[in-house]
């Protein structure tokens, strides 16, 4: 009976980690399917220690195995007590002279992909992209280029873009699981990590270091589009005149609302580097709200109602008057035909 039990538990764990890695590759949210180069040189130095190891462990409990059946009491030589051995020089040398092979195997590898993903000789002719994280969100600035943005981030594929990352809170740490490693964000000091992604596609990226309530939700996209697409979203976003006139009456309102309440105070619309809040240029562009939620009419009202529901510890809770549902709906209206491009992370693909 307490075998069975023993096995069920075996069993129950090893189900529950199955789930577990199945909802990693949820979105592309996995190390384990590398589309890009930062992501495949770590994913190879995943591979190479754990082949390792198992061929270490294998040889060990068959060594086990095999002196557990040799040395098992056996019936009428119950006191029979093997061979003692003390010391025996060449196993010593052995059993040392392995492991450190094989940690110089390791660290090899690791040393060389260490160095060559923070290599920053190409960043003075490649795609820079200021990144500032915030509680719980990401802002992109493309240096030279006036484009301000946030939460999802269009990349060219196959080319280098560098991310150069400052903090403007706590400390957080940018990761795309299927393009590149992960990096520190901090306050202080700018780190700079580069992206090159193989395929284009919408790719999800999380904040990798805890930084408050809402860090499980501090989630944004990477955009990765061809190079054509990348410049016509470039030249649709520098072309976007935030003070034009929105088609629909419900978004002159909107607009107006937003407006009467100073929304702009924290928001920028354009290229103006105000960024207390995320920028909303191409707010009806974007894949999901607040990071995880679906993008639609509905769950804006639900947001401007109440923010800290959606996104506990976030900056806008206090920061704003207290809008009624018909205001809020207004304002939603507005903000979905914010949508400067064609090149959006749907049309991307997932
Ligand atoms: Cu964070």
């Amino acid at each position: 009976m307490k075998g069975w039990m023993g096995k069920f538990k075996v069993l129950s764990l090893l189900g529950l980690v199955a789930v577990f890695l199945s909802a990693c590759g949820k979105e592309n949210l996995t190390a384990l399917d590398p589309k890009g180069y930062g992501a495949e040189k770590s994913f190879d130095l995943i591979i190479l220690p754990t082949v390792i190891m198992s061929v270490v462990l294998l040889i060990v409990m068959v060594i086990f195995t095999l002196a557990l059946i040799k040395f098992r009491k056996k019936k009428g030589r119950e006191d029979f007590i093997p061979k003692q051995v003390e010391g025996n020089q060449t196993l010593e040398t052995v059993w040392t002279i392995i492991p450190i092979l094989l940690l110089i195997v390791i660290a090899v590898p690791t040393v060389i992909y260490t160095f060559d993903l923070a290599d920053e000789a190409d960043a003075s002719n490649s795609l820079n992209v200021e990144v500032t994280g915030n509680q719980y969100w990401w802002h992109f600035n493309y240096e030279g280029q006036e484009i301000q943005t946030s939460q999802d981030l269009y990349i060219p594929v196959g080319e280098k873009v560098y991310l150069n990352m400052i903090s403007s809170d706590v400390i957080h740490s940018l990761w795309v699981p299927s393009l590149s490693g992960k990096l520190d964000v901090n306050p202080e000091n700018e780190n700079t990590l580069y992206i090159q992604a193989y395929e284009e596609g919408v790719y999800w990226g999380k904040c990798a270091e805890l930084c408050g309530p809402s860090h499980s939700l501090m989630d944004f996209k990477v955009v990765v589009v061809s190079k054509e697409e990348f410049d016509q979203w470039v030249a649709d976003m520098q072309n976007f005149d935030p003070e034009a006139e929105p088609e629909s009456d419900l978004a002159v309102q909107g607009r107006e609302l937003f407006e009467e309440n100073n929304c702009i105070g924290c928001h920028a619309i354009g290229s103006s580097p105000v960024a207390i809040g995320p920028n909303l240029t191409n707010f009806g562009d974007r894949s999901k709200l607040a990071g995880t939620e679906e993008m639609s009419k509905e769950n804006i009202v639900k947001w401007l109602l109440d923010p800290e529901k959606m996104k506990p510890g976030n900056k806008m809770t206090n920061a704003y008057p207290k809008l009624n549902e018909e205001e809020a709906s207004l304002i939603a209206e507005y903000l979905l035909q914010l949508s400067p491009s064609e090149i959006t992370p749907e049309a991307a693909g997932n």
